[in-house]
């Protein structure tokens, strides 16, 4: 299993929150989602032969929150 953090801005409040970790759960080949307004992160732990960086980044920009930087990627 991987996981990443990621540098989220815009996130403001639980539903904020919510929505992310909603719309990242969605992806096909995540296990677990966490995200935090209040740190600006959202940590992920997925299979990457599953799902990439870049499915999940794309389903955060959909909610409308914006990825400043990907902080690191480690396995589990
Ligand atoms: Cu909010």
């Amino acid at each position: 299993m991987d996981k990443v953090v990621i540098n989220v801005e815009g996130m403001s409040c639980n539903h904020c929150e919510n929505s992310v970790i909603k719309a990242i759960s969605g992806l096909n080949g995540v296990n677990e989602v966490s995200a935090s307004a209040a740190n600006k992160t959202v940590v992920v732990e997925y299979d990457s032969t599953k799902v990439t960086n870049d499915d999940i980044k794309g389903a955060i920009l959909q909610q409308g929150y914006d990825v400043i930087e990907e902080k690191g990627t480690y396995k589990e």
